[in-house]
């Protein structure tokens, strides 16, 4: 479904099989290297959601190899495999939309991804992903519980602004006029999780983007 140019919903595009393989390799990494934590705001907050990186550590208004906030160490690589999932996925979303994207699927090649883990009372606020010097799609995978996630406008943090619900196994590609729309997540709702995941409570949101950094 097309929610707005560029930005596709796909819902239940991973299999249950999938989903746990994810949720395995997530729990690897959020006790990796640099572990699991919720990041700090310029302005002195904290966000609610706790974030894991792969291949560039994201801070607001930077992408760096190490973890500096954190521990110092870099941190781990970005996987093949999570490179031929997100042009799987680009395929997936694009098939009836072909307009929409400014790269093809094939040449799509993401070097980092934020994953994000939502206790039931994490929220993210409305923002635009602007850190990445690439305006490559945005590939989005969720797992465990259900949440509202909403798809704003490029001018203003406010509305108009649309409501969907992500729920586990769903694919949203952000790319072409939508990749600098405002958006956010304002509700988890606690307890839908299928434990059968590998998951019994919260929510995990994997994005794959392209920094447009070098090597
Ligand atoms: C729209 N994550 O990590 S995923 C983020 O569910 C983020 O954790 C949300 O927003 C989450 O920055 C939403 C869908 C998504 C991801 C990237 C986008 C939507 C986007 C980039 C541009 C526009
Ligand atoms: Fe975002």
């Amino acid at each position: 479904t097309e929610i707005a140019p560029g930005a596709v919903h796909v819902p239940q595009w991973l299999t249950l099989e999938q989903q746990r393989e994810l949720v395995t390799a997530c729990r690897g990494w959020a006790t990796g290297p640099v572990p699991i934590r919720h990041t700090r705001l310029p302005r002195g907050g904290v966000m609610s959601v706790q974030t894991v990186c792969l291949g560039w550590h994201w801070q607001p208004y930077q992408y760096t190899r190490t973890a500096g906030d954190v521990n110092g160490r870099r941190v781990a690589a970005f996987p093949d495999w999570m490179v031929e999932l997100g042009r799987r996925a680009l395929t997936a979303a694009y098939a009836d939309a072909p307009t929409a994207a400014d790269c093809t699927p094939d040449t799509y090649t993401p070097d980092t991804a934020l994953i994000n883990f939502y206790d039931g009372q994490a929220r993210m606020g409305m923002h635009q992903d602007k850190d990445e010097r690439s305006s490559a799609p945005v590939v989005s995978l969720s797992i465990g519980d259900t949440c509202v996630f909403r798809v704003g406008n490029t001018e203003t943090r406010t509305k108009p602004y649309t409501d969907i619900e992500l729920a586990s196994g769903d694919l949203f590609v952000l790319g072409g006029p939508s990749r600098y729309v405002f958006h956010g997540v304002p509700k988890v709702h606690e307890g839908t999780a299928d434990p059968a995941t590998g998951l019994t409570s919260g929510r995990l949101n994997i994005t794959m983007r392209v920094t447009g950094l070098p090597g």
